[in-house]
């Protein structure tokens, strides 16, 4: 009888259940347990898609990570990175316990002990220098809701010096505030209402996977799909043109288009009239260039140039989306702006499948006086972008500590040799993580963090309009703490612990105040993902923004670009572009055996002598790196191309070679503004 009901079972396929006998005094029998369980949770990496995922968990280990088939965004896809994160949580490589640096290396010690040190240290650094002696950097690797009351405990404890400016995202944003007031991104579930679309500077297919099938609907549809973009990057298979114009000078590209739209007379003179401010101004500045001097400028074929007129004419409307990687220049508000500006007189803002969009507030849905930047309004701030010559050249007080978390600024701002030198001669550092990387080099505590995973929290994204839970997968391994929890530990040693010390449900459902008061409930927030309320799909479809003067701002001054004076020396713009394989620096050391590969043109490359796979030093104004080349038919001859985010003790650190600028609108980091030469490596025998 037992033997034919298992028999039955295994033919239905009872899935994720196991058969187990057991027996008691009185009787004998058999039962089903659930062996897996599925959670709903969201993943909370740096990066664009914010998915919905499904983890599935087996005696409390994770064992996959799959797309949420109930998101309405990701609709139950997920990347290969996604995937292999599995193996980041259980990699032997991660660090579990707190460590203490003894000498050159490092021994584990307590949590007791290192929340000691650190608040005994804390403590002295505030009564000898004040708390702004104390940096706290925090970096991009997580942005959850209970991220914000980090910068709490730092007010509370009396305010340190805190971060502004960006490495990321800040000089786009910046810029359409200047033109609509407030940026706001068409929904990109509206991009399904475009019958055309353009990716300025932007590479979905390795950084918005949820944009592909959007984007491979439309083209079904009919709807061309331009790529704008110097380098040939992923993107180009998905799109029907390139257009690749000299890096940094799409503005003229942009003024170059709205003429030719001019002089075809299919502006929307309605908009223009109507709904917008300022354009006699941009016309002016239009009109000091002709069409050819533009084409000549940003290096477009004109025949390119009239292909992108026409289509903004024909086929409207247009989304166009820019990407992050377009505004690290020094003058990319001037490229935003254009755009923003072409669009205008293209007909295409507040129109449903039109707009200008790049990304959304990650922290867009909270309560943000939570952060207690009213506690210690006036506080020391650093710019980000500079943060290594900030902490050098900072007095009144001198940085005596700093405290990272989810950052790793000595790999991924720019010039790192500059950022380590200031992280080396900072009397204590601290670091909280996963793993060792080259920041933590620098660090005299190591405290190891949880990944979202082990983890309750709440995330919103930069890519879409969703706000989606995170629900504790795992317990945390090994002695690992959120940061939520590490920051409520270290704030017991103080003072004003009390006012640290709530649950952290208490904490979500304050910090989600303002959603609670839209009619969403908490209940609904740790189900699955829910639409940001008052989010639009379309924005500015009225016609009104929420500028001064209710109007679309045209950009009113444009000064031109001046060519860098060490071009002979440096021939080659350095394209520092997002990696294929993996977010941000998040490596490991073991998976970094290999040097970096750099593209480089073809016909460049047998001008330098260069063969495939060869290894060369790429040599800037502040710092030099070797790496393997491969010798690229279709990229620009100007450029050397090279992903992001190695790590410098695996020799992969390509910001050893960027120079530390700030945009001149938005405080952004123009980390393109790098020139570089290529310099044989001397064969050894
Ligand atoms: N796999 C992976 N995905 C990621 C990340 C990652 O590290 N790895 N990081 C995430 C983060 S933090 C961000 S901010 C986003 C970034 O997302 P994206 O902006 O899509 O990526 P980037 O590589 O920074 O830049 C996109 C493209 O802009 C082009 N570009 C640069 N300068 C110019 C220019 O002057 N004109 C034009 N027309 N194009 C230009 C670059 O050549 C590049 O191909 O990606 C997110 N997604
Ligand atoms: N050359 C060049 N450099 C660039 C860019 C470029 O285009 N070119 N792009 C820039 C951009 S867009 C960005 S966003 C920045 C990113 O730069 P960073 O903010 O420094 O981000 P990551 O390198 O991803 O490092 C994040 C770290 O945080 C850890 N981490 C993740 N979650 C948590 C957590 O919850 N708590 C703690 N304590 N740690 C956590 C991760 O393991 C990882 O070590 O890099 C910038 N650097
Ligand atoms: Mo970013």
């Amino acid at each position: 009888m037992v033997f034919l009901c298992l028999w039955k079972m295994q033919n239905t396929r009872l899935e994720n259940r196991k058969v187990f006998f057991y027996h008691d005094d009185s009787k004998v029998g058999f039962g089903f347990i659930k062996m897996k369980r599925n959670v709903i949770t969201t993943c909370t990496r740096d990066c664009t898609n914010t998915c919905g995922l499904v983890a599935t968990v087996e005696h409390g280990k994770l064992l996959y990570l799959r797309g949420n088939p109930q998101h309405p965004v990701n609709k139950g896809k997920v990347c290969h990175k996604c995937a292999r994160f599995v193996q980041r949580v259980y990699s032997p490589e991660r660090v579990l316990t707190p460590l203490r640096r003894r000498g050159s290396g490092w021994a584990p010690i307590s949590w007791a002990d290192a929340l000691d040190e650190i608040a005994g240290r804390m403590d002295r650094i505030k009564s000898r220098f004040g708390p702004e002696a104390i940096l706290y950097y925090q970096g991009f690797g997580e942005r959850t809701a209970l991220k914000l009351l980090n910068t709490r405990f730092f007010n509370l404890f009396g305010g340190a010096t805190t971060l502004y400016g960006t490495l990321c995202g800040g000089t786009g944003q910046a810029a359409q505030n200047l033109d609509v007031g407030c940026r706001i991104s068409h929904d990109p579930l509206d991009h399904l209402n475009s019958r055309s679309l353009i990716l300025w500077g932007r590479n979905p297919v390795i950084t918005n996977i949820n944009l592909t099938p959007i984007i491979k609907e439309i083209r079904t549809k009919g709807a061309p799909v331009v790529l704008i973009d110097p380098v040939v990057s992923e993107s180009r298979r998905i799109c029907d043109y390139h257009i690749q114009p000299a890096p940094g000078q799409d503005a003229y590209l942009a003024m170059a288009v709205a003429k030719i739209i001019l002089a075809r007379k299919a502006e929307d003179i309605d908009f223009l009239s109507r709904h917008s401010e300022g354009y006699e101004a941009f016309l002016k500045i239009l009109d000091s260039f002709t069409v050819v001097e533009l084409a000549v400028a940003c290096d477009v074929p004109l025949e390119q140039v009239e292909y992108l007129a026409e289509l903004l004419i024909q086929r409207k409307p247009t989304a166009i989306l820019l990407g992050w990687g377009l505004h690290r220049w020094e003058s990319a508000h001037y490229t935003v702006r254009c755009i923003d500006a072409l669009n205008a007189i293209a007909g295409n803002i507040g129109v449903a499948g039109g707009g200008v969009s790049q990304g959304f507030e990650e922290y867009g849905p909270y309560d943000l006086n939570l952060t207690g930047s009213d506690l210690k309004p006036n506080s020391r701030k650093f710019l980000m972008p500079l943060i290594g010559e900030e902490i050098l050249k900072a007095q009144a007080p001198p940085v005596e500590m700093i405290f990272v978390t989810a950052g790793n600024p000595v790999g991924m701002a720019p010039n790192s040799n500059k950022v380590a030198e200031a992280f080396a001669k900072t009397p204590f550092v601290v670091v909280a993580g996963h793993f060792l990387d080259d920041t933590t080099d620098y660090a005299d505590i190591f405290l190891p963090s949880t990944t979202f995973l082990e983890e309750k929290d709440l995330v919103a994204g930069f890519g879409h309009n969703y706000i989606g839970p995170v629900n504790r997968v795992i317990e945390p391994l090994g002695e690992s703490k959120s940061d939520f929890k590490m920051f409520q530990d270290l704030a017991e040693r103080f003072s004003f612990a009390a006012e640290f010390n709530r649950s952290l449900d208490d904490w979500l459902a304050l910090l989600v105040e303002p959603l609670l008061a839209r009619g969403v409930s908490l209940k609904q927030l740790f189900e699955g993902p829910v639409r940001i309320p008052d989010t639009p799909m379309i924005p500015y479809a009225d016609r009104i923004f929420p500028t001064p003067s209710g109007k679309f701002m045209f950009m009113q001054e444009f000064a031109r670009s001046t060519r860098q004076k060490n071009e002979q020396e440096f021939p080659y713009q350095l394209m520092s572009v997002v990696a294929r394989d993996w977010i941000g620096s998040e490596l490991t050391l073991s998976e970094q055996s290999e040097l970096l590969t750099v593209h480089l043109n073809a016909q460049e490359g047998l001008k330098l002598g260069l063969r495939d796979g060869d290894t060369v030093w790429l040599v800037s104004s502040v710092g030099e790196l070797q790496v393997k080349v491969k010798l690229d038919e279709a990229q620009r001859k100007d450029l050397v191309v090279c992903p992001r985010g190695g790590w410098i003790k695996a020799g992969r650190g390509v910001n050893l070679l960027t120079r530390d600028l700030v945009s001149k609108v938005g405080n952004g980091t123009p980390y393109f503004e790098t020139r570089v030469n290529i310099k044989p490596v001397q064969k050894k025998g």
